[in-house]
């Protein structure tokens, strides 16, 4: 039956066999073929309806993950197989749009995909990036951005004819809707809404990544986040911004129009996610648009706070947006006199400096709009909410406590476990039925299996399975060569110093060191590592500098290389994360203690079987709580000894380096003779600097517990059976981080869709 219609797709469009065609021909008519049965399916529907705005859809490619919840994907895996082809190869033609930066982005897509699958009503809302995130090519061991193309004149997205105008203060710009379907797994389908100007000109682009940032109708969907180092860069990002909203409150209404809701009672019809602060300008601006269909300001006010609900994704201060008065007026003045009034009424109500929305340096602190008019806030890991409420928003806590709440986060198991490791989701099909797939609380059946010592060589088997995988996959699109035998330690996220990347670069060091010194591990190791830097975070660039020199270093020596081995995969995105993760034996969440919300990859990473090397931050803790101190290895300070030293500022990264020669050593070869000979002075010498006369994320206070405990762990992993288990336990508790768990938490508590 799809044979057939796959084969008419294929007479109509190539006139030609399945048989002959390249991968390229049969993707096309597969994404075709994909569209229409999905259009069939129709739409979730009710009387309320959930919004999900972001400024990012990290969506990944699409056609497995179509074909997986449409219930398609054996079947056609079977078809193509009879043409002689893989699905691998012919997803090898797909583009990855990257339309985010990194865990934030990829969240909101894994939301969309269980949001549909629990059959919710509930639509993502963001903007059509023509180039979305940069792609990262290596050269002289620097990050070089260029553009990253993934709209074709045949795409996942379907254009609309629906438009709406948006205003700023020179000139008004007209929105246009481009769809993307949401498939869920065996439910209806919601839709992804991504916003575009039709003024957009990818002309504009010069070298690399650069292009003219005062030109706003030429470039505002050009890229994802330009650069925001400089005061153009800002004011792009809020007409962004703006655009995005008032395009997406433009839309909701329209849609409460048509289906002859009394715009009194919005709330009851919609609810309204705001992803992190980059939307929060729909506050004010559904204000308006309500006071324009003739609804008083107190009542509008009164609506729009009890349909908007914000999650907090990061502590760290420079992500939380706080626009200068004078910029958004310079972009959206009429806006000005709604965000005043916000603001008065809140210095009426409260004295207290720290809740105010315009501060006295006439800054516009976004997140504070969202806590004091939205009627929800929440963090998404239980410690990340913690620290909410006990510190960063503690005075917002005190004041409203009832609209805190925590949703720990969770990652769809479609892509991450069904998608990206097909041996591993049959095996347990065959051990434990196919519950888990719609319930992921049923992966608990596999602790059955602990002592089954047949069970756990078939896991380590698989795992050796998707290693030789992965190795074949880069060998040829990477040119890289690495052994399966040894251990695959990885590290896979965007590059922050909070992060600590370097904090592995440093081990790494250390153990080059070792090697050299006659201490030999006993198993070979393999060293991971994939990460963008954001173009104008020079620290972020010289910790890949330095990763890259390692690499080279390591490459050339073959007496090290024997036993240890470093890789920096080019150009990290979500179509390597589906390989490299699977492969993972060591999954390296080493972040500062509270400095990192709550991490995902952890999450993936635990599903396929890796264990965890990581601090007490974000969802570790929970993953620590669930499998136990015995499947998961923790080292480093905790979160409250972390907040005690930024309160107390006592922190000096110089007295570790100075008082212990084992980390001076490692430090100091940054900058000595072997990796000056391969690297630019300039960067490594930043670096090394940094690291002793600032280590703003205290990256020299975890490094010894981090290097024993990592030892103790490459140890560990030899002993087979007992390393088997660790695997075994970690799947099966994974269960809690299916991001359908999160999104039922999310509609109980906050959406209450029906
Ligand atoms: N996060 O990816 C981003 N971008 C931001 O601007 C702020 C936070 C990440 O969000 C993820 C999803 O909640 C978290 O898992 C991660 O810890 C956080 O850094």
């Amino acid at each position: 039956m799809i044979e057939k219609q796959l084969q008419d797709i294929i007479t109509r469009r190539y006139h030609k066999k399945a048989e002959e065609c390249g991968s390229e021909e049969l993707y096309y008519s597969l994404l075709e073929l994909t569209k229409e049965i999905t259009k069939e399916r129709g739409y979730n529907e009710g009387e309320r309806k959930l919004y999900y705005i972001s400024a990012e859809f990290l969506i990944g490619k699409l056609l497995s993950n179509n074909l997986i919840n449409l219930g398609l994907f054996e079947e056609v895996r079977e078809i193509l197989e009879r043409f002689g082809k893989s699905i691998e190869e012919v997803e090898a033609a797909e583009p990855e749009p990257s339309l985010g930066n990194g865990g934030l982005g990829r969240l909101a897509a894994c939301f969309l995909d269980s949001i549909a699958t629990l059959s919710l009503p509930g639509d993502g809302i963001g903007l059509n990036y023509h180039y979305g995130l940069f792609r990262q090519i290596f050269e002289k061991h620097k990050q070089k951005e260029l553009i990253n193309p993934w709209i074709e004149p045949e795409s996942w997205l379907n254009r609309t004819d629906i438009y709406f105008e948006i205003p700023f203060k020179n000139f008004t710009l007209k929105s246009r809707l481009y769809d993307i379907d949401v498939t869920g797994y065996g439910s209806k389908n919601n839709k992804l809404h991504l916003f575009d100007v039709e003024t957009v000109d990818e002309g504009l682009v010069e070298e690399g990544i650069r292009f003219d940032k005062s030109k706003v109708q030429k470039n505002l969907t050009l890229f994802l986040y330009p650069d925001d180092s400089d005061k153009e860069g800002n004011l792009l990002r809020i007409y962004q911004q703006y655009f995005m909203v008032s395009s997406g409150a433009q839309l909701i209404l329209k849609e409460c129009r048509e289906k002859g809701y009394d715009l009194h009672k919005l709330d009851q019809h919609v609810v309204i996610q705001i992803n992190d602060t980059h939307p929060t300008l729909v506050i004010p601006e559904l204000i308006r648009l309500l006071m324009l269909e003739g609804i008083r300001m107190d009542e509008a006010i009164g609506i729009v706070s009890r349909t908007c609900a914000y999650t907090n994704h990061t502590i760290l201060s420079e992500a939380l947006e706080k626009w200068p008065f004078d910029y958004l007026n310079e972009v959206v003045p009429h806006l000005m006199p709604i965000i005043c009034e916000l603001d008065t009424r809140v210095k009426e109500e409260y004295a207290d400096e720290k809740v105010q929305i315009i501060d006295k340096d006439r800054r516009v602190h976004m997140a504070h709009i969202d806590i004091h008019y939205g009627f929800s806030v929440n963090g998404v890991a239980a410690l990340h909410t913690g620290i909410l409420e006990q510190s960063e928003l503690k005075h917002f806590y005190d004041i409203y406590p009832e609209k805190f709440n925590n949703k720990t986060n969770g990652i769809t198991f479609r892509r991450w476990l069904l998608e990206a490791n097909h041996p591993l989701a049959d095996y347990l099909v065959s051990l434990i039925g196919e519950g888990f797939k719609k319930d992921a609380s049923e992966l608990e059946r596999l602790l059955e299996y602990r002592d089954d010592s047949r069970v756990k060589e078939r896991l380590l088997a698989i795992k050796m399975e998707k290693k030789l995988a992965l190795k074949q996959y880069l060998a040829e699109t990477e040119n890289i060569e690495i052994d399966e035998n040894s251990i695959f330690d990885i590290q896979i996220k965007r590059l922050h110093e909070y992060k600590r990347q370097q904090m592995n670069a440093l081990y790494v060091i250390h153990k080059y060191l070792e090697i050299k010194k006659g201490r030999v591990p006993s198993t070979p190791v393999t060293l991971i590592f994939g990460a963008k830097a954001a173009p104008a975070y020079v620290i972020a660039k010289d910790i890949i500098h330095l990763i890259l020199c390692l690499q080279e270093l390591i490459q050339d020596d073959p007496q090290v290389r024997r036993h240890m081995n470093l890789v920096m995969v080019q150009n990290y995105n979500v179509t390597k994360a589906e390989k490299l993760i699977p492969a993972c034996d060591i999954s390296e969440q080493i972040s500062l203690a509270s400095k990192e919300a709550s991490g995902t990859s952890n999450m993936k990473f635990m599903l396929n079987g890796a264990v965890t090397l990581g601090t007490m931050d974000g969802a570790n803790v929970e993953i620590h709580d669930l499998v136990g101190d015995d499947n998961i290895y923790i080292f480093g300070a905790g979160s409250k000894e972390v907040i005690e030293h930024y309160a107390k500022a006592d922190y000096v990264s110089k007295d570790y380096y100075e008082l212990d020669p084992q980390i001076k050593e490692a430090v100091d070869f940054i900058t000595g003779p072997e990796l000056m000979k391969i690297g630019d002075p300039e960067n490594l010498n930043r670096l090394q600097k940094e690291l002793i006369g600032k280590d703003w994320f205290m990256t020299l206070l975890d490094l010894k517990d981090y290097i024993h405990t990592k030892d103790r762990m490459l140890k560990d992993y030899e002993d087979r059976e007992s390393w088997s288990e660790k695997m075994l336990v970690n799947i099966a508790k994974a269960g809690y981080f299916s991001s359908d768990r999160t999104i039922a938490q999310y509609n109980e508590d906050i959406w209450k869709l029906r």
